[in-house]
């Protein structure tokens, strides 16, 4: 009888679970999700962005099974695409940043070095790739960089051989900080950005793969209240297959109209497969008016290679004729 009861309602409970479940209203927060999807999979970008984005090696290469056991790697339709858009080359400028070193942190807006050369600062959301791209763009290893969410918590600055600064800030919109740690935060950002005169640009970290969110749209809103200029970066591009990649690009590009200080085209790049990042240091030295010094420098690193394969290949003909002699 006891056993009969329990049965009785732990099948009740079990239907009662099941009516809970199937009457769930995710149900049809899915279908949203699915249409959102839809509308980003009908965009149909133009092929110039495509093009530019196999040119310069972003996106994800997709997988594609050759075999039971081996996936072979392949762009998929690459041929077809090259077939249609020509030859897939972009001329970029072989550019170098200055040596870049650590010179100042700050948790307090007291604690701000004072002001010397122009600057350009790097800001996003918590864990976007800041920090990476800072040292893809210095080809360097010394910004400090992790796989979890808020370890840049202070505004760090760096300079580029007292030229320019590149400062690193911390991440906004980080869940797991404590209240009173994410308001001092924000009022240490929003003190930098509004007092300094030598800051040139924010570079503004959006990851390719999610878009503008919501705490972006607060931060580019306080970017135009402040009369601040800022370049959008999708940054982790070698996360996101070629055609999504260039929707995604046409999406951002569509919201930047309506702030005023945005420039109009969104840079794509990736840290990690050091793509796009030409283009980058060539908008950062234009921006703090050293591309003309750093051409020279890069002609001079040239010619000074170019000394000394010339004397190496000299000195190796030489040894040759010496030993050819001996014998
Ligand atoms: N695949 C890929 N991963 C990247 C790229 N850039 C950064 N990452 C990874 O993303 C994670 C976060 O990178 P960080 O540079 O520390 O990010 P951050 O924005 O400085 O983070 P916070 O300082 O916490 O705000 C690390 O695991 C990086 O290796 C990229 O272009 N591609
Ligand atoms: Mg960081």
């Amino acid at each position: 009888m006891f056993h009969a009861l329990i049965k009785k309602t732990f099948l009740n409970n079990l239907t009662k679970r099941n009516f809970a479940s199937i009457s769930k209203p995710p149900v049809k927060l899915n279908r949203q999700e699915i249409s959102n999807r839809q509308k980003f999979r009908q965009i149909n970008p133009p092929p110039s962005i495509l093009k530019e984005i196999e040119a310069l090696g972003l996106g994800k290469p997709r997988r594609v099974k050759t075999s039971r056991f081996a996936t072979k790697v392949a762009i998929v339709g690459r041929k077809k695409l090259e077939h249609t858009l020509g030859k897939l080359e972009i001329p970029q400028e072989e550019l170098e940043l200055p040596h870049l070193s650590f010179f100042a942190g700050a948790k307090i807006p007291s604690s701000i070095p004072p002001e010397r050369v122009p600057e350009v600062a790097f800001v996003g959301r918590s864990n976007v790739g800041k920090s990476s791209l800072i040292n893809a763009l210095a080809d360097t290893t010394i910004v400090r960089t992790s796989n979890k969410p808020g370890l840049t918590r202070q505004i760090n600055f760096y300079a580029a051989s007292r030229i320019f600064n590149m400062i690193d800030m911390p991440g906004y919109g980080f869940a797991y900080v404590k209240e009173e740690e994410l308001i001092q935060w924000g009022k240490l950002i929003e003190t930098y950005i509004t007092m300094r005169t030598t800051l040139k640009k924010i570079y503004v970290i959006i990851d390719a793969r999610h878009g503008i969110k919501l705490a972006d749209v607060n931060f580019l809103e306080m970017l135009d209240k402040k009369d601040v200029k800022f370049q959008i970066v999708l940054t982790k591009c070698d996360m996101v297959i070629p055609p999504d990649l260039a929707r995604r690009y046409v999406v951002v590009k569509k919201k930047l109209n309506q702030y005023k200080n945005a420039n109009e085209e969104p840079l794509m790049v990736s840290a990690r497969k050091k793509a796009g990042i030409l283009n980058l240091r060539k908008e950062i030295l234009q921006t703090v008016e050293a591309l003309e010094k750093a051409r020279q420098q890069n002609k001079a690193l040239l010619i000074d290679n170019g000394r000394k394969v010339r004397n190496s290949r000299h000195s190796n003909a030489k040894r040759k004729k010496r030993v050819s002699r001996k014998m």
